[in-house]
């Protein structure tokens, strides 16, 4: 094996298009595993933690946990701080970034109807609102988190936005983000980016 595996689901969401884009954006080849359902349930016992996306590395070593797999393309590739305080604050927003999924993604995956429409509303109010106004608070740099270069961070940042600004949730506008202007330029910059945008035109 001569180029790190990333692997993860047949989707470009999540966890694992954010490894995908911090891979492509550093330039480096990869072998873009994706599992179905039933590859994934036959994998699922031999991975480190049980979870997806896993980073193989040249070698053998397998690493997992997406914030640990972007910390480490970052390190590598010029994607994330050298200064160690810098760092730790790009590394509190990947956090961050990890506690949204946590409150949302159980939400998104009831599936009643009517429990469905109130859950993601309570969202829509709440939870996703007090989130951007965290992300913001901590979001002192323009129009990157850390200023004028992307890193890792951005990409996390940029995946947690699309989720719901593709407009693919339903009861869940994709404006929902649009008035929270730092949030919405850092998405649209790594949007715009023709980083970004070759992959999608792959
Ligand atoms: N903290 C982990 C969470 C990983 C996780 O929950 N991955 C999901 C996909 S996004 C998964 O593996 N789901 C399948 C399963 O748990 O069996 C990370 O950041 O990578």
């Amino acid at each position: 094996m001569t180029k790190p595996k990333l692997t993860y689901f047949d989707m470009p969401v999540s966890r694992g298009e954010e490894c995908r884009l911090a891979l492509h954006v550093a330039g480096v080849e990869f072998e873009d595993e994706r599992l179905d359902r039933a590859g994934w349930m036959a994998r699922k016992p031999n991975t480190p933690y049980g979870s997806v996306p896993t980073l193989e590395l040249p070698g053998g070593v397998v690493l997992a946990h997406s914030n640990a797999i972007l910390v480490y393309i970052g390190r590598r590739w010029d994607l994330h701080p050298k200064d160690d305080l810098e760092a730790a604050r790009h590394e509190a927003m990947l956090c961050h970034v990890e506690d949204l999924r946590a409150q949302a993604g159980p939400v998104i995956r009831i599936q009643g109807d009517a429990e469905k429409k109130a859950a993601r509303a309570q969202l829509v109010e709440t939870t996703l609102p007090a989130w951007a106004t965290q992300t913001e608070k901590n979001l002192t740099g323009s129009p990157f988190f850390g200023g004028e270069k992307l890193n890792v961070v951005d990409l996390k940042l940029y995946m947690a936005v699309k989720w719901f600004a593709g407009g693919n949730v339903d009861h869940v506008p994709a404006n929902v983000f649009a008035r929270f202007e730092k949030l919405n330029k850092l998405y649209e910059t790594v949007r715009d980016d023709a980083r970004i945008k070759a992959w999608y035109a792959r």
